[in-house]
């Protein structure tokens, strides 16, 4: 899905209030850690609400927790209350059955969405996938604005995401800024990785560009860091303001030989990994 219906890149949004999703998983503790110091009633953010299924076991005085399931629609909607933005990291993170990638990402995302539209909540930025786009072969260069190759049910559930955004902001207003995340971890692994890998600091950086910039209507970007063999083009960038400062370039002769066999899909697509999981067998209620 193209969805570059976004115009120019601006200001700082004003101070406001901010909801984190997916707040005990990976992601959602690398953002709070470089949050922390912008919470306050002088700083960037006036309050953060940080939101989990799973108990957030190391959460800070200034962070008002709220454990939340995203498929209880009742409860997003409490959880939406009084949020300005919203940084959606919840939901599943990789692919598995139907059952499960349908619960947490789309119900998940059409709960947020109307909770947001009903709270009067201005800005999502929402962590969309590469593997929106995974069935590209690796090696072939990809804009949001060609055509969706979704890889498995968790690709097509962030396509679905990207879909909400689209409508959510034709309708009603609310702007989104879809990350089609690479891989978020803390060093690029294997060969897939000199081409997808998306630092922890420039996350963070994405993350705020995304929450910052004004204007961006329905934006979507991917989210790589500077590696100079990326397969995915900076469209959108210079929108939002962000500039990757890391690069998985060095790595190269540690990992280079780490691949998938030749010839499979997992070594071909650009979703890596994912192209060897299902089909799934039958989950019965
Ligand atoms: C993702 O979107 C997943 O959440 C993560 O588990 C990784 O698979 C990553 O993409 C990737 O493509 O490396």
């Amino acid at each position: 899905m193209s969805s570059q219906n976004s115009s120019t890149q601006g200001a700082l949004l004003p101070k406001g209030r901010l909801l984190i999703t997916g707040a005990a998983g990976a992601l959602g503790r690398v953002l709070r850690e470089a949050l922390v110091n912008d919470i306050g009633p002088d700083r960037e953010w006036t309050h953060v609400r940080v939101s989990d299924r799973a108990a957030i076991a190391d959460a800070r005085p200034q962070e008002d927790v709220v454990i939340c399931d995203l498929a209880d629609r009742e409860a997003m909607e409490r959880l939406l209350v009084g949020v300005d933005a919203v940084v959606h990291l919840g939901g599943q993170a990789v692919e598995t059955p139907f059952e499960g990638i349908c619960e947490a990402n789309i119900k998940g995302v059409f709960n947020l969405y109307e909770a947001a539209r009903l709270s009067g909540c201005k800005r999502v930025v929402m962590a969309s996938s590469n593997h929106v786009t995974g069935c590209y072969d690796q090696g072939e260069f990809v804009s949001p604005e060609m055509p969706a190759r979704p890889d498995g049910y968790y690709g097509v559930s962030k396509l679905f995401a990207e879909g909400m955004a689209s409508m959510y902001f034709d309708r009603y207003g609310i702007e989104t800024v879809s990350l089609r995340l690479g891989s978020v971890i803390p060093k690029a692994e294997d060969r897939r990785g000199l081409s997808t890998w998306l630092s922890y600091p420039d996350f963070v950086r994405l993350t705020h560009a995304a929450l910052r910039a004004t204007n961006v209507r329905n934006t979507t970007v991917y989210g790589v860091s500077a590696n100079p063999h990326k397969w995915w083009s900076e469209s959108g960038w210079d929108k939002i303001g962000y500039v990757p400062q890391d690069s998985a370039e060095p790595l190269r002769a540690e990992i280079q030989d780490k691949v998938f066999p030749e010839g499979s899909m997992m070594a071909k697509k650009q979703g890596g990994s994912f192209l060897g999981l299902g089909p799934f067998p039958r989950v019965d209620a």
